[in-house]
């Protein structure tokens, strides 16, 4: 296969959120989060799992960074974990919380690794969650303050911030399909959390441009696309609203300055209550950002499914396509479709993929290897299916493999591997898998085989 080289300052990372790999959950002063709360209910989460060691990255973000130093990685983006630093959410600062963070950047710019910072992974403090959580109307200035402790504190020598991970996950599934905290089933609450969720990010986004501090701030977003199961004009209408709900009512207010009217429309008509939408507030969500994060995974299909309410579809895989550990279908041309749709239906001038990579069952062999030839294959493909992208025109600047090392997979626990990097949870041994290597090595080369 032809050789694809990349550009020359092209950015290879890694990634990982606060919850699913620092453990600590219960020192220095740390708040609890809504997913403290959601792991202590039975049934929530496969196996019981909680993040309360998880891969013990607070005690262990040394050899951490030591280890993605070992693999080449140009930059490591990392959540902080609003309840460290704010235990009840607003008011009294955690200062060991903010050491960890302060330190972990330190250590990273003394490796040569740049650091990209999420703020929101999902990991609500429980103390505002108590308070109605993102359907709360005060929850935007929550996040504004918050923000504005972490640009005061990292801001300088952290240059990259990316103020949401996936809104849809965390209003959607979080609010409504009950998948992940807070855990309900409440659609119109949903629909309110994301609004509220993206006045908060318009309002953080100010806040930067206004602080004049050095560097970049965008959102991150998981768009992946619908596609009809059959060619039959109900599949076909089941896929544009299965694009609504997941890709539209998320890229539009931020890349548009509009929320998608046909499915506003069938959410009214389906009796679910929509928030007031302020001109302000839309202007403020829509501000000119400096990149989008796309993080991609898959495509899945639709079919029409008519009983289902208020969206009328349900998700369903042609039976021969080859799939990760989670039956998660492996489309990479779909990442291509995005990533140029991004570019030319959205007009996105600058694209980090904030997220790619796949999870599968990982064995150390007896001769202490890993060897995930799958996963090199899906990241072949899907670097290859990015490098496409670029050639016809895509802005991307920078791909980040998810994840630097196996961790807390929410609602799967640990029983779902996505590292590069092996974790043994029993004794916190690293080993780097055939898939670290190989992105090592790409790394090295600025080139994909
Ligand atoms: O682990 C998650 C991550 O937190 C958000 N994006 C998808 C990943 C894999 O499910």
């Amino acid at each position: 296969m032809e050789r694809l080289v990349f550009p020359e300052h092209f950015i290879w990372g890694s990634a990982t959120a606060a919850y699913q790999v620092e453990g600590a959950a219960h020192e220095d002063g740390r708040g609890a989060s809504i997913w403290d709360r959601y792991c202590a209910i039975p049934g929530n989460v496969q196996g019981g799992d909680t993040g309360d060691v998880a891969c013990d990255h607070y005690h262990r973000f040394r050899e951490d960074v030591a280890l993605m130093k070992e693999l080449g990685l140009r930059a490591y983006r990392f959540s902080i974990s609003w309840p460290r630093v704010l235990p009840q959410g607003r008011g009294e600062v955690n200062e060991k919380g903010l050491a960890f963070y302060s330190d972990l950047v330190d250590a990273l710019l003394e490796a040569g690794i740049e650091p990209y910072v999420t703020l929101y992974h999902w990991d609500l403090p429980q103390a505002l969650q108590d308070e109605g959580g993102w359907a709360n109307p005060q929850m935007p200035s929550y996040f504004l303050r918050y923000a504005r402790l972490i640009f005061d504190r990292l801001g300088g020598r952290v240059r990259h911030f990316i103020t949401l991970n996936e809104p849809y996950c965390a209003a959607f599934l979080g609010n409504y399909e009950g998948r992940m905290a807070p855990g309900l089933h409440d659609f119109s609450t949903a629909v309110r959390c994301a609004y509220h969720m993206y006045v908060g990010h318009g309002l953080a986004v100010r806040a930067f441009r206004e602080s004049g501090l050095p560097g970049e701030i965008g959102i991150t977003l998981n768009l992946m696309g619908r596609l009809p199961l059959t060619d039959s004009p109900a599949d076909a209408q089941a896929a544009r609203r299965a694009d609504g709900y997941l890709n539209r009512w998320f890229a539009d207010p931020i890349l548009k300055g509009s929320y998608p009217q046909d499915m506003a429309e069938l959410y009214r008509a389906q009796g679910v209550v929509l928030p007031e939408v302020e001109p302000e507030a839309l202007r403020l969500m829509s501000q000119p950002l400096d990149f989008i994060g796309l993080n991609y995974y898959n495509d899945f299909y639709v079919r029409s499914e008519p009983s289902r309410w208020p969206l009328g579809f349900a998700i369903e895989n042609p039976k021969n396509l080859p799939v990760t550990d989670r039956d998660w279908p492996i489309t990479e041309a779909g990442f291509t479709d995005m990533l140029l749709r991004l570019t030319r239906e959205y007009g996105v001038k600058k694209i980090l993929v904030t997220e790619n990579g796949a999870s599968f069952h990982d064995v150390v062999g007896l001769d202490g290897q890993v060897a995930d030839g799958a996963r090199c294959d899906y990241l072949r493909r899907h670097i290859r299916a990015m490098h496409a992208a670029m050639a016809q025109g895509a802005p991307v600047e920078g791909y980040f493999v998810w994840s630097l090392m196996d961790n807390f997979e929410w609602a799967c626990g640990y029983g779902s591997r996505f590292g590069v990097v092996h974790v043994d949870y029993a004794t916190q041994k690293r080993t780097v898998k055939q898939s670290g290597r190989w992105y090592a090595e790409l790394i090295a080369r600025n080139a994909v085989d």
